[in-house]
């Protein structure tokens, strides 16, 4: 099963919008194994938006992310990097899909809600800047035969 990593940003928890992210991401079948509220430092966002930094709105994002602390969680499934971003919804809140959670809730390409990583490699890196390994869980999910087929659940 892979990992994601998703951030719920200073926006969507100054809107109350915690509760409703979190749900999405339980019924749609995803094991939560990490969840904490944390501040983002300089360091981490440097390296966190690194493909952001000659851009001209990184200064600016920068102190977005800063503004309050952040939720951090990890999620995981099958695909899970893929199909936590579908549920996410493209980068400009107004032009995502209705039904997702920026097209849903956001209408600024700034202040879009919530981070979800791009890919299983951006989650790896993004789960070792912000999770120690005593942070994330290893359990049985008691639905997991429920939301998966047994052929599915073997595979990782
Ligand atoms: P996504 O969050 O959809 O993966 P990225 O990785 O391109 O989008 O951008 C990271 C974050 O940078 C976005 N969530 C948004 O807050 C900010 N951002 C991206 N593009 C712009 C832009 N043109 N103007 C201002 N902020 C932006």
């Amino acid at each position: 099963m892979q990992r994601s990593v998703v951030l719920v940003k200073p926006d969507g928890l100054q809107r109350g919008l915690i509760g409703e992210i979190v749900t999405r991401f339980e019924r749609k079948g995803l094991k939560l194994v990490a969840l904490k509220m944390t501040k983002l430092s300089h360091e981490v966002l440097d390296e966190w938006y690194a493909h952001h930094k000659e851009k001209p709105f990184f200064t600016g994002l920068k102190a977005f992310m800063m503004q309050t602390p952040i939720v951090a969680m990890v999620w995981e499934g099958l695909d899970a990097a893929d199909t936590i971003r579908k549920l996410v919804g493209v980068t400009k809140g107004r032009a995502a899909e209705a039904g997702s959670i920026r097209g849903d809730f956001a209408m600024s390409q700034s202040n879009n809600l919530i981070h979800a990583s791009d890919s299983v490699e951006n989650a790896e890196k993004e789960l070792k800047l912000l999770f120690g390994k005593d942070e994330i869980f290893s359990y049985e999910s008691g639905v997991d035969c429920l939301v998966y087929s047994n052929e599915e659940r073997g595979q990782k």
